[in-house]
C-alpha cells in the first residue's frame, strides 16, 4: 500500500509558484485537492467548463484539454486541469475516457447492471493532471492510479461520482472520509506526483512504499 508521507517540501512549491490555478467545473475535485494541501500552498479554483473531448485515452483528453485552455486569451498561469476515469477490466477498460458521459447517461446503477453476473470485478481509477507553467509551454502530465473492485451494490454516503461502487481494501471510496480517500486515491497520487515536480527536488519522497 502507498502511504502519503507527512513531510512534503511545501516550501519549495511556494518558492516556485506563488499561485497555482486549478481549472475544473467539478467542485468535488476542488474539495479533495484543498483538503490535501491544507492551506500550505495557494491554489485558486477557476470554475470553467471546457469542451468534453472524446479521445481514446485519459492522457490524450488531459493533454488536449490543457492545450485548448492555454490558447485562450484570458488564460491565467501557471494552471493545471485533471481528467479522471474508471477502467473496468471485465468491460475492456470501459468507461475510461468516457467516464463523465457514461456517468451522466447511466450512472452507478447502469454500471452495476453492465457488471451483472461478472465474476471479475477488478477496476482501476486513474487521474491525469496536465500542467502548464505558461501559455507557451506544452502541458506536462502527472498520473495517479489505484486498483480496486466494483461492488455488487452502491455503498456509502460520502465522495461523489463512482465512489459508491469502487471498493478499495474492503471499503468503497464513498465510505471513506476525504482524508482517507486522498491517502490512497488516483487523485491524491497524481497530485503528489505533480507536487514532486513542483518541489524540483530529487529525494523529496512523497510516498512510503510498504
Ligand atoms: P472537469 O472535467 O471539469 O474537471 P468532470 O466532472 O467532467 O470535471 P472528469 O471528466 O475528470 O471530470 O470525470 C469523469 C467522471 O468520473 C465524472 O462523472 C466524475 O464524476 C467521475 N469521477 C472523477 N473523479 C472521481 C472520483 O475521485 N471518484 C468518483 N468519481 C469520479
Amino acid at each position: 500500500m502507498a502511504k502519503v508521507k507527512s513531510a512534503i517540501c511545501w516550501r519549495h512549491v511556494l518558492n516556485r509558484y506563488a499561485m497555482l490555478y486549478f481549472i475544473t467545473s467539478n467542485p468535488n475535485k476542488v474539495k479533495e485537492i484543498k483538503e490535501l494541501i491544507a492551506g500550505r500552498i495557494a491554489i485558486q479554483h477557476i470554475n470553467y467548463e471546457y469542451p468534453e473531448l472524446q479521445l481514446d485515452t485519459i492522457e490524450e483528453v488531459a493533454m488536449a484539454s490543457a492545450n485548448y485552455i492555454r490558447r485562450m486569451k484570458e488564460v491565467k498561469t501557471p494552471f493545471f486541469i485533471e481528467d479522471s476515469g474508471l477502467l473496468i477490466h471485465a468491460l475492456n477498460d470501459f468507461p475510461g475516457p468516457f467516464s463523465a458521459f457514461v456517468f451522466r447517461k447511466i450512472g452507478n446503477e447502469g454500471i452495476l447492471r453492465l457488471m451483472d453476473g461478472k465474476t471479475d470485478r477488478r477496476a482501476v481509477f486513474k487521474t491525469v493532471i496536465a500542467f502548464c507553467q505558461t501559455a507557451d509551454d506544452e502541458p506536462r502530465l502527472f498520473t495517479g492510479t489505484v486498483e480496486g473492485r466494483i461492488t455488487d451494490n452502491e455503498r456509502g454516503a460520502g465522495g461523489f461520482g463512482y465512489d459508491p461502487i469502487f471498493e478499495y481494501e474492503g471499503r468503497t471510496f464513498a465510505e471513506m472520509s476525504t482524508v482517507e480517500k486522498n491517502r490512497v486515491s488516483h487523485r491524491g497520487r497524481a497530485f503528489m506526483e505533480f507536487l514532486r515536480h513542483c518541489t524540483g527536488k530529487v529525494g523529496c519522497a512523497l510516498y512510503n512504499k510498504k
